[in-house]
């Protein structure tokens, strides 16, 4: 049993298109909670810890003309996360992938206060691997992995708490990289399996491998679930859709391993766009999924032993 500590963070700062922001209440509506307690979990819903932007204006500029008050919020996400690390695990509603600028962050000061590595499997089509002066989109959604490592080129943003290193980070469903990134993922030690490891190698044997190393260091894992981690055709709600992406069966495939590891600590729900979204199917998915990196499965099995 886990106490579950739900994290609203209505973020839309991060891109451009209005409707981020209206995803907390579309994992309250899609009965996150519920089911979360039909697993036996224990849930406590803190809120939604930064203000919704106010509106469409919001996302008419890119992110890198607000920063005031992106960071502010950046600032408010990573202390409720941190502060809720040694209460339960922490499930931040996004909100767009910016939010990991704060959840990140809070996690990795809480392990550090431990003692513990922190680990972080990051599930999305985009390595968000851009600085704040590299990006040419101005989009903050695209950085949040590079702040995470340590990566120069943040200013004015505060310094990433006990950055973290490139081994102990793996993507998954890595489709679209832009070259700026590219060249900065080349010098780091970063696990990157896109689509093609998962086409020739399948999920298991890589996930795994990264699984192992988590047990073998005694770390903490955040697992970050992009939206765009999955394939369009089953999960539309998000404005970064790539073709290609995860089938429903990969990813629960990938939630239910990462249970089985018992080594999640925390979680990101990132990218979620109600207003694109057809009658809450891509919610109702991403709460699904939820339920499998919480347990829920058809038989039970003896669970493989890590590290
Ligand atoms: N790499 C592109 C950019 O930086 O604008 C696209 C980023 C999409 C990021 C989404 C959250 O995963
Ligand atoms: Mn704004
Ligand atoms: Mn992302
Ligand atoms: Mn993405």
């Amino acid at each position: 049993m886990t106490h579950c500590i739900l994290i609203g963070a209505p973020v839309d700062e991060g891109q451009r298109r209005p409707g981020c922001l209206m995803g907390p209440a579309a994992y309250r509506t899609a009965g996150l909670a519920t089911t979360l307690a039909a697993l036996g979990h224990t849930t406590e819903d803190r809120g939604d810890v930064i203000p919704a932007p106010p509106g469409q204006e919001s996302c008419a500029n890119a992110a890198v003309h607000h920063l005031p008050e992106t960071i502010a919020w950046t600032n408010a996400i990573r202390a409720a996360t941190q502060a809720a690390m040694p209460d339960g695990m922490p499930i931040i509603m996004g909100g767009d992938h910016s939010l990991a600028l704060g959840s990140v962050a809070g996690i990795a000061a809480f392990a550090a206060s431990q003692g513990r590595p922190q680990f972080v499997i990051w599930l999305d089509a985009h390595s968000d691997f851009h600085t704040v002066t590299s990006t040419t989109s101005g989009n903050l959604h695209g950085t949040p992995m590079a702040y995470a490592h340590g990566n120069a080129g943040f200013d004015p943003f505060p310094e990433f708490p006990a950055p973290i290193p490139g081994e102990n980070i793996c993507m998954f469903g890595i489709r679209s990289v832009d070259p700026a990134e590219h060249a900065a993922m080349q010098l780091t030690d970063i696990t990157v399996n896109d689509m093609r490891v998962l086409d020739e190698q399948g999920i298991v044997a890589p996930l795994r491998d990264f699984l192992d190393r988590v047990k073998a260091a005694n770390g903490l894992l955040h697992v970050s679930l992009d939206v765009d981690f999955l394939d369009p055709s089953i999960a539309p709600a998000v404005g970064t859709t790539v073709p290609g992406g995860t089938t429903f069966r990969e990813a629960h495939l990938v939630m239910e391993l990462l249970h089985e590891s018992g080594l999640v600590t925390s979680l990101d729900l990132v990218e979620l766009n109600p207003f694109l979204d057809e009658r809450g199917r891509t919610a109702k998915l991403m709460v699904d999924l939820v339920g499998s990196l919480m347990g829920r499965k058809v038989f039970d099995r003896p669970t493989r032993s890590y590290g």
